[in-house]
């Protein structure tokens, strides 16, 4: 099913074989043509959630307007097209991560709560006392908080590999954290805060090599490049929706088969039972064993409708631009006088996290605001990494495939307005 990708190029929107035109791109999304403060909106807020474009609007509107149902359960007309739009959209994420089986990928509200469900389902079975989870320096909350309330319960420890100055992770610690009583790795892909590309292929490959699970959190990744788990190897995968163009509230947790069966059910409820007596529950096959009640149609439905949209475009077409876009900006606000990049990595992808000189963050995107450009200020839900910098919270420009260097130069001058209001 690939229905938005007609919708692509019926709105005359950049397809995989026209050169990239930033300004079709950015038709395609209605919201970016709207003022702010009076000035045009400059969107750069993509790591917090990004815009929809029209194809994703149509696609939930359209659910509910001619379609609307619960899925699994009528034989009726609305319902078996409501569960073919469900069931078709968890073939598009198949597709969009190169899983082997559709059985693998389970639809969930988030990275967030993909990752709690690992840590409930799979880290309660495998983990006991004296044992360890293996994170890294760069997580966000969402990878941190969950495996310590596991390991509080279990009596575990978080062993975690720490960062150097550019904000990469010290591989040659990596090795050093992986021991017998290692029960799973956890890294991002991407940082959300510095941007960071972590060398996740070899993190799966020595984790394999000791008999180590691995959970990448790809919700910053996914948005930016093509996702291969078979390649990657890894063994459970997050991503959310609501950052690579889709809706808010659905996500995917993707996870190799054989670990899925093993693992016992997240929540109890409709959907996720094969029978139920008051005696004894059998529970529902993959993935419907981890989709306890009705779940978000919509929401699937949309991000369907996203990753076409994404695909549509030509992921390597995306992720070329985006490279480009990300070093002309690099290089403009490291020009700029008293401003500090927190980030350096060599790999990096779609974000630029920097202070200026005694300005806090939150008066640097007040000032920008005014000026109509979006930015995150604060600690970007990943205090270790704002610690390890020694700075409380960062201004963070996060970039997506419709933004354009245009913007970058307004980023720019409305740096240069903030730094001019508090001299
Ligand atoms: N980061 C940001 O502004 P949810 O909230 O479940 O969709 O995603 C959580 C999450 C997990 N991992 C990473 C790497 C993330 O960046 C995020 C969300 C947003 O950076 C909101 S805090």
């Amino acid at each position: 099913m690939n229905s938005m990708g007609t919708a692509v190029s019926q709105r005359g929107s950049a397809n995989s074989k026209t050169a990239w035109d930033v300004q079709t791109v950015r038709a395609a999304f209605p919201i970016l043509k709207q003022k702010v403060h009076n000035k045009p909106l400059v969107y750069l807020d993509n790591a917090a959630t990004t815009q929809k474009p029209a194809a994703v609007l149509d696609a939930i509107l359209g659910f509910y307007k001619h379609d609307c149902s619960n899925v699994h359960r009528g034989v009726h007309q609305l319902s078996e097209r409501a569960t073919d739009a469900y069931e078709g959209a968890r073939d598009t994420v198949r597709h969009f991560l190169n899983a082997k089986d559709i059985r693998e990928v389970i639809f969930v509200r988030g990275a967030t709560e993909a990752i709690n469900l690992v840590a409930q389902t799979f880290g309660r079975r495998m983990l006991g006392a004296g044992d360890e989870i293996v994170i890294t320096a760069l997580e966000h909350h969402s990878d941190i908080v969950p495996w310590q309330i596991l390991c509080e319960e279990k009596g575990a420890r978080l062993s975690v590999v720490p960062i150097d100055d550019r904000g990469e992770l010290r591989m040659d610690e990596f090795e050093k954290h992986l021991n017998p009583r290692v029960k799973l790795v956890c890294a991002a892909h991407v940082s959300n805060a510095l941007g960071t590309v972590n060398p996740v292929r070899e993190i799966v490959r020595l984790s394999h090599a000791e008999g180590i699970p691995v959970l990448l959190d790809g919700a910053q990744a996914a948005p930016h490049f093509r996702v291969d788990v078979q390649e990657l190897d890894c063994d459970f995968y997050a991503f959310s929706g609501h950052k690579i163009y889709g809706p808010t509230g659905i996500g995917v947790l993707y996870g190799k088969s054989a670990l899925l069966e093993a693992m016992p059910p997240y929540q109890g409820g409709g959907d996720m039972i094969r029978s139920v007596t008051f005696e004894k529950t059998l529970y529902n096959s993959l993935p419907y064993k981890f989709e306890a009640g009705t779940p978000h149609i919509a929401g699937a439905i949309g991000l369907g409708a996203a990753l076409d949209y994404v695909t549509g475009l030509g992921q390597e077409r995306t992720e070329s631009y985006e490279r480009g876009l990300l070093a002309y900006a690099t290089e403009a606000l490291s020009a700029i006088p008293d401003l500090r990049m927190i980030g350096t990595a060599r790999e990096k992808a779609g974000v630029l996290s920097f202070v200026l000189n005694g300005i806090h963050p939150h008066d640097v995107g007040t000032v920008l605001d005014y000026e109509g450009i979006a930015v995150r200020t604060g600690h970007h839900c990943a205090q270790p990494v704002m610690d390890r910098f020694g700075v409380p919270a960062t201004t963070r420009a996060s970039l997506g495939l419709y933004n354009s260097r245009e913007e970058i130069d307004a980023l720019v001058a409305g740096i240069h307005k903030v730094k001019e209001t508090f001299s």
